[in-house]
């Protein structure tokens, strides 16, 4: 990519940040890795804001054309190209109640099934305020995917015990790969339902192992059994899990319950880089948020700090596409970056979270990201980060159209992740 006078702009003020980085962020640092602040290479990031034969793009009437070259080369070389809504797609409502956290709320459970014959299929859990469905008044909803399926993010007994295949795990009650009575529940921390329905949103949940299983089989399971098995641009787990939310988005989108044109999709982790990737993917999501989402995420990948692109390809060779592994060890020759994928999403609203202790996903590099996708939001006319460089203070959330928070803590997801994503609903969406 050509630099651009921006582009050392961006880099000086990358490097201005990299002086700032609070000192905890240094700490726990296994051999192998980098984790100083000092080491980061120099780099140049790819100007979103620069057509690939090096003209400007300083209107908003050019930036299709400009997102149209960045989705292309994140589908070519990233993620890989997913199909369209498949034509056998149904949906069966398997099970419902309007008496479900503690009268609180109603539970839906629907089964959407990916193809007529019915042989592969995903289960959606839906909570929805009681008070608003009476009221008749379609609820924004946030839609999310979890590790260890629909039963294990609460402990209502009423919810299906899932029976696909699950990374077994004792804590979780996950036993030769599938799930126990014993595994109700086991995740209830990180979904602090209750709250939710309280503030007046409905939360729905989907395994995200419904859709594709979490281990390299060579594509042969999930819904990958429904097609020919992916080329090298073809469709890594990660953008098979986006295409499922987009799946998920086409039932919210017949149930007038829900307010499908307030839906916040959300994700942890490697489900946090998924969310990201079907907010770039899917213009029906209103709000994309990633927690925690790292490398492949919403971290920088060229600054090669925690994990790299080539530790994540070894270790997941099924994420990604199999083009992506062209830039293991060799970040800087792939045409784009990550803050290149939250300016895909632009001008809807994007918020990323960091931990403090979760070195290995950069919280530096994911904020970076926003700094640096916000050129693009300001020139779609939005606020876009409010123009901060800084990362904010722990535990300081920033809301914009971009929000950004680095919290206390480790790698998962606390109740003050929850209320910030909730605050910024309540501020994007003004109720
Ligand atoms: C880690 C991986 C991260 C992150 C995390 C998770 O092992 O290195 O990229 O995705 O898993 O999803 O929990």
């Amino acid at each position: 990519m050509p630099t651009t006078a921006k582009s050392t702009t961006l880099q000086i003020a990358t490097l201005c940040l990299a002086l700032t980085l609070p000192t905890a962020m240094l700490s726990a640092q296994p051999a192998g890795y980098n984790y100083d602040e000092a080491k980061v290479p120099a780099y140049t990031l790819p100007d979103p804001l620069v057509m690939a034969d090096g003209t400007p793009v300083t209107s908003a009437d050019q930036w299709p054309k400009r997102r149209a070259e960045i989705m292309d080369l994140f589908l070519q070389e990233v993620y890989g190209k997913a199909p369209g809504k498949p034509e056998g797609l149904h949906f069966k409502v398997i099970e419902q109640s309007d008496d479900a956290i503690n009268g609180k709320a109603t539970r839906k459970q629907v089964r959407v099934f990916f193809d007529a014959d019915e042989t592969v299929a995903m289960d959606i859990l839906i909570y929805l305020p009681k008070k608003l469905v009476d009221a008749k008044q379609p609820v924004p909803t946030f839609l999310t995917l979890n590790f260890f399926g629909n039963h294990s993010i609460s402990d209502d007994p009423a919810i299906v015990l899932s029976e696909s295949w699950m990374r077994s795990s004792k804590e979780k009650g996950v036993v030769d790969n599938r799930a126990t009575e014993a595994s109700r529940g086991a995740s209830a921390s990180r979904w602090p339902v209750e709250s939710i329905i309280d503030r007046g949103y409905g939360l729905a949940a989907i395994y995200y192992g419904d859709i594709d299983p979490d281990f390299d089989d060579g594509f042969k399971n999930g819904v990958h059994a429904l097609y020919d098995p992916p080329a090298k641009d073809g469709w890594g787990s990660i953008a098979t899990w986006a295409w499922g939310l987009s799946r998920a988005m086409d039932y919210l989108e017949t149930d007038s319950e829900i307010d499908a044109k307030r839906v916040a999709v959300f994700g942890h982790s490697r489900l946090g880089k998924t969310s990201l990737w079907a907010g770039a993917t899917d213009p029906r999501f209103s709000i994309t948020i990633s927690n925690d989402s790292g490398c492949g995420g919403a971290a920088l990948s060229r600054r090669a700090f925690g994990e790299t692109v080539a530790r994540i390809n070894t270790s997941f060779p099924h994420w990604f596409c199999d083009n992506y592994t062209k830039y293991n060890d060799n970040e800087g020759a792939c045409p784009v970056d990550q803050h290149q994928l939250v300016a895909l999403i632009a001008p809807r609203s994007v918020y990323i979270a960091s931990a403090e202790e979760d070195t290995w996903a950069d919280p530096r590099g994911e904020f970076l990201s926003a700094v640096h996708a916000a050129p693009v939001y300001q020139l779609l006319g939005t606020d876009g980060i409010g123009g901060e460089t800084e990362m904010p203070p722990i535990n300081k959330p920033i809301m914009h159209t971009l929000g950004y928070h680095v919290r206390t803590g480790k790698h998962t997801v606390t109740d003050f992740d929850w209320n910030s994503y909730m605050d910024f609903a309540d501020q994007r969406w003004v109720k």
